[in-house]
């Protein structure tokens, strides 16, 4: 089945169905009740449970099932990649970086229960990312090798060479990027690496051969860019009630983005055409990655 074929999956119920998946997981491993000390869990679950899309571990799921395992088995990986996420958000809006005041609908985390809090609610996001990597059972069903590759992985997107270094060439620049080279260089660092990864993870926990995960990467980063590219536009044409979030932030603090460097149409271009360049890159997976497909495109249509 082509990536044509491959549209029959409808992306909002695909996203409905694993995104509830995922935060059912996510509020049975970060409790409510029980886990001390109660204020820490519950600032963290504050930023964790403030209605995100809960688009990487939908991804994660997806490339599971792209390779033909069940996403059930990878998803405490799921639930990590969404822990590292939330506090990647919780971090960029303290006043040292973004300095935010709305974030996912509400006030931002330091908006609510300070600088401090706030930043050790993204400490503990981050690291209890990494424990739930170790689950057990998800060891037994993957394999304690590609779990291990696995952390690696992660480690690899989140860290300095993946969004905390993509994060720090966006400080530095800011705002005066040398060009489309540079500019494409952050987003695959900042954003894209932990989009790559979701689906590569995916993949690697649920047994996908060395040609599924090549072509889970190639997928991964061209959904990756398509996905930042339409963070800039909704940024410029968004509503703060669309986006849970300021609206026209992004040219407020001068950053360098896609409309920025080359307009809208271009840029709608570049991320339908990075869109195309995600379908291609899923033909050698068998059956051809249906609901990677619907979720490409729902990266380019969304409004949110
Ligand atoms: C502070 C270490 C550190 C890193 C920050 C990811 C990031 C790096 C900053 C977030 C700033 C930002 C808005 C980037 C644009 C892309 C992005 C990550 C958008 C938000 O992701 P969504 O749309 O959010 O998946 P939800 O809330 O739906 O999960």
């Amino acid at each position: 089945m082509g990536p044509d074929a491959a549209s029959a999956v409808d992306a909002g119920a695909y996203l409905e169905r694993w995104a509830a998946r995922a935060e059912e997981e996510l509020g049975r491993r970060v409790p409510e009740r029980g886990a001390e000390p109660a204020e820490m869990y519950r600032i963290m679950r504050y930023s964790l449970f403030a209605g995100g899309k809960r688009l990487r571990p939908v991804l994660c799921a997806a490339g599971a099932e792209a390779v033909g395992a069940d996403p059930e088995i990878v998803l405490p990986a799921a639930c990590a990649l969404e822990c590292i996420h939330t506090y990647s958000l919780v971090h960029d809006d303290l006043p040292a970086m973004d300095d935010d005041d709305l974030r996912r609908g509400v006030p931002t985390s330091h908006k609510v229960h300070g600088e401090g809090a706030a930043i050790l609610a993204g400490d503990g996001l981050l690291t209890l990312a990494f424990g739930l990597m170790a689950d057990g059972e998800m060891a037994r069903r993957a394999g304690p090798e590609r779990v291990i590759e696995g952390v690696r992985m992660l480690a690899g997107a989140a860290g300095a060479s993946g969004m905390v270094g993509g994060q720090l060439l966006d400080i530095r620049a800011g705002g005066k990027v040398s060009g489309p080279r540079e500019l494409e260089e952050i987003h695959r660092r900042k954003t894209g690496a932990m989009i790559r990864c979701s689906v590569c993870l995916g993949g690697l926990l649920g047994g996908g051969s060395q040609e599924a995960m090549a072509a889970l990467a190639r997928y991964g980063e061209r959904a990756g860019l398509a996905f930042q590219i339409v963070d800039d536009i909704l940024n410029v044409e968004g509503s703060p009630e669309q986006l849970g979030k300021a609206a026209g932030s992004d040219a407020a603090h001068g950053k360098a983005t896609y409309p920025a460097l080359h307009g809208l149409e271009a840029s709608k271009r570049l991320a339908r055409e990075a869109c195309e360049e995600a379908l291609a890159a899923l033909s050698p997976l068998p059956g051809g990655g249906p609901a990677l497909a619907a979720l490409a495109r729902f990266i380019v249509l969304r409004r949110s």
